[in-house]
C-alpha cells in the first residue's frame, strides 16, 4: 500500500519541490495552501507523474478551518502516514521596537499554531495506529538569531522545540519525529513574501550560491525513507557559501549553472 503524506504550504517553494519528488516516489499525495488555482495546477501535474493527489484548500492559522479540510478527506485518504509541516512564512525585517504587530500575529500564527493545529489533529490517528511521520521545516534561525530576525527567529526557535517536544511525546507510540533547519534556500517565494512583495528587496540570493528547494526536498526523502527502525532527528543544512546565519560568502555565486 502507498503511504499517505500531508504537505502543508504545497503551492510554492520547499513544498512544491517535495511534492514533485515525492510523486516520483511512489507516494499519495495530499497538498494543501490558500491559493486554489496553484492547488489545481499542483494536482494536474501530480497526476502526469502517476501520484494520486488530492488537494485541501485552507489556511492554517484557523484550526476549525484546518479540522472540516481534514474531515472532508474520503475514508481512504484519512490515515496519513507523513505529515510535512512546511507551510510558514517571515514577515518584515524591522529591528524589535519598531516591528509591526500584523507582522508578528502572522509569523507566530502560522508558522506556531497552524503547526500545532494540524499536528493535534493528526497526531491522534497516529496513535491509534501505532504508526506515523511528522517533519516539521524549521530553519538555521530556529538555531541562532541574526538581526532584525527577532520574531520569525523565535518562532522558529519555537518549532525546534516543538520537534524536540513531540519526539518525546510520541515515540513510545512509534511515529517518529524529524526536523529540517536549512539556511537560505531560493526557488521560493519567502523573501518576496518577507518584504510584502517587493521584488528588488527580495533579491538576496544574487550574491551567494544558497541552497535550492530540490536539496531540502531531497533531505526530506531521504529522512522519510529511512527504515522504520532509524529516526533522523533534525538535519541543518546550509548552501556552502553560508556558513550560519550570519557568516555569508557574499562575494559572488561560486557554481553557476
Ligand atoms: P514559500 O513562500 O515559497 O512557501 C510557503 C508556503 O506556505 C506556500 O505554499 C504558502 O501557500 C504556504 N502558506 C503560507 N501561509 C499559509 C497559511 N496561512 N495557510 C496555509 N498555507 C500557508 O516559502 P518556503 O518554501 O521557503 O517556505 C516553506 C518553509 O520553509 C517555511 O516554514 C519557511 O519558514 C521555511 N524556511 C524557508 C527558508 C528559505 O530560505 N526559503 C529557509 C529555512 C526555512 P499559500 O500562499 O498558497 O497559502
Ligand atoms: C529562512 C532563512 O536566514 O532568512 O528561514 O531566516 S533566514
Amino acid at each position: 500500500m502507498k503511504k499517505i503524506v500531508l504537505i502543508t504550504g504545497a503551492t510554492s517553494g520547499i513544498g512544491k519541490a517535495t511534492a514533485r519528488l515525492l510523486a516520483q516516489s511512489g507516494y499519495r499525495l495530499i497538498l494543501t495552501g490558500r491559493r486554489e488555482d496553484r492547488l489545481q495546477q499542483m494536482k494536474e501535474e501530480m497526476e502526469s507523474l502517476g501520484a494520486e493527489c488530492r488537494t485541501l484548500c485552507y489556511d492554517v492559522r484557523s484550526y476549525e478551518a484546518c479540522s472540516k479540510a481534514l474531515e472532508s478527506l474520503p475514508e481512504d485518504w484519512q490515515a496519513i502516514d507523513v505529515l510535512l509541516n512546511n507551510a510558514g512564512k517571515a514577515k518584515g525585517f524591522d529591528p524589535i521596537q519598531e516591528g509591526q504587530l500584523t507582522h508578528w500575529e502572522e509569523m507566530i500564527d502560522t508558522n506556531l499554531k497552524g503547526l500545532l493545529y494540524m499536528t493535534r489533529l493528526i497526531s491522534p490517528g497516529m496513535v491509534e495506529r501505532h504508526s506515523g511521520h511528522i517533519v516539521n521545516i524549521a530553519s538555521t534561525a530556529g538555531k541562532e538569531v541574526y538581526p532584525n530576525g527577532n520574531v520569525y527567529c523565535a518562532t522558529k526557535f519555537g518549532v525546534d522545540a516543538l520537534t524536540q517536544a513531540m519526539r518525546i511525546d510520541l515515540f513510545k507510540h512509534n511515529i517518529r519525529v524529524s526536523q529540517v533547519a536549512p539556511g537560505h534556500v531560493e526557488e521560493t517565494e519567502f523573501a518576496e513574501v518577507r518584504f510584502d512583495g517587493d521584488k528588488e528587496r527580495a533579491k538576496i540570493y544574487q550574491d551567494f550560491n544558497p541552497l535550492t528547494s530540490r536539496d531540502v526536498a531531497e533531505t526530506i526523502l531521504f529522512i522519510i525513507t529511512r527504515p522504520p527502525h532509524v529516526n533522523i532527528q533534525d538535519v541543518l543544512m546550509m548552501g556552502t557559501q553560508q556558513a550560519s546565519s550570519n557568516f555569508i560568502d557574499r562575494s559572488g555565486r561560486q557554481w553557476v549553472d
